[in-house]
């Protein structure tokens, strides 16, 4: 268990907003120093202003878009160079676009994929060689419960999650007795800007307003990783149990409760 926080150095990608942001703010709060990515200069300043503001941490901010590899390389050498090595690794950024496989395009497919799959595996493959020399580090990646239950009109969103999920779960065997531990954290709707892109229509929100997380526990829950590494963790826990159950009888669930899974 982990509680020296002071020097923590703590890169999170998608921390212009929602639950990236929280997760900075909490970081700082605890005593860490956050390194703040997203493609948003300004909003990121904003961020780090309101950071510094409420902790007294002064966190770093680099403009990146996860997509640009060359960026990535560049942006974590300077990262390195700037903010010392990295001690964890918050792999956020990502979005969805809920629309049915027959109206949804393909360059949806894609730039869903670019973003939430290869932008992680990207800023992944960026930190790996430092933490292997250190033989210390964390990455966690904010997969989601989709990555385990997909539900109609998320069927491009949910592909990259179940992708997200099997190179998080790949990789951690790959680094077994390497001192890097490899977390995912799973949420159910967190109340996030994500839905102006998901959701166009509205109808998703209005359809689990009562069940929306808030980003700032989420946020509290995803830090607590970093002082005690958990495999996993789904948010709320029912609905991780739902997607247990899904796994284990998936025809007799989508028979009992298919039309709890229609909401898009
Ligand atoms: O979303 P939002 P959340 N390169 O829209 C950044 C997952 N999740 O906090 O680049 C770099 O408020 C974007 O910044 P900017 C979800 O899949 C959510 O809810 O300036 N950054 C912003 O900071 C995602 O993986 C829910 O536009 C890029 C951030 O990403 C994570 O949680 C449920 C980028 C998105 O902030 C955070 O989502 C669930 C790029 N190319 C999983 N593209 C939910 N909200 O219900 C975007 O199960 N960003």
């Amino acid at each position: 268990m982990r509680t020296d926080w002071k020097n923590l150095t703590v890169v999170i990608t998608g921390a212009s907003r929602g639950i990236g942001q929280y997760a900075a703010f909490e970081v700082a709060k605890r005593g860490g120093t956050p390194v703040l990515l997203a493609r948003s200069g300004e909003k990121l300043q904003a961020v780090s202003e309101a950071i510094k503001k409420e902790t007294g941490i002064t966190p770093f901010t680099f403009k990146l878009d996860v997509t640009n590899e060359q960026e990535v390389e560049r942006v974590f050498n300077e990262i390195s160079d700037e903010a010392g090595p990295v001690d964890a690794l918050i792999n956020n950024a990502g979005f969805g676009i809920f629309e049915s496989v027959e109206e949804g395009s393909l360059d949806n497919f894609r730039a869903m994929f670019d973003v939430n799959l290869y932008g992680a595996v990207a800023c992944t493959k960026a930190v790996l060689p430092q933490m292997r020399k250190r033989r210390s580090g964390h990455i966690i990646f904010i997969a989601s419960l989709a990555g385990k239950l997909a539900t109609p009109k998320s069927s491009g969103y949910s592909a990259t999650k179940h992708a997200l999920l099997g190179f998080a779960n790949s990789l951690r065997m790959e680094l077994d007795h390497s001192g890097i531990h490899v977390s995912v954290v799973n949420p159910g709707p967190v109340r996030t800007d994500f839905f102006h892109t998901a959701d166009s229509t509205g109808e998703y929100r209005k359809n689990v307003e009562k069940f929306m997380l808030d980003p700032e526990k989420v946020a509290l829950r995803l830090v607590n990783l970093i002082e005690k590494p958990k495999r996993e963790v789904n948010l709320p826990f029912w609905m991780g149990l739902g997607a247990k159950l899904y796994q284990l009888f998936p025809g007799l669930t989508e028979a009992v409760a298919g039309s709890q899974f229609k909401k898009k």
